[in-house]
């Protein structure tokens, strides 16, 4: 299983953050998303065939880009 913490500077409140885990939540072999408003920061947890790209892919794709 593989961990990152990313910034997301686009995260500006609480429902950013449901839309992030919700939206993360589907791609297939991530496990676990928690997001925190305040440090606009995202944890993520995958394991294959999701990748550190596929997970930067999908922020990118619904605009909460994340810093590299
Ligand atoms: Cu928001």
């Amino acid at each position: 299983m593989s961990q990152i913490i990313l910034n997301v500077p686009n995260i500006s409140c609480g429902h950013c953050v449901s839309s992030i885990e919700s939206e993360l939540s589907e791609v297939d072999g991530v496990t676990s998303v928690k997001g925190d408003a305040e440090s606009k920061t995202v944890m993520v947890q995958w394991e294959a065939p999701a990748s550190i790209e596929s997970i930067r892919a999908t922020l990118q794709e619904i605009n909460y880009p994340a810093e590299p």
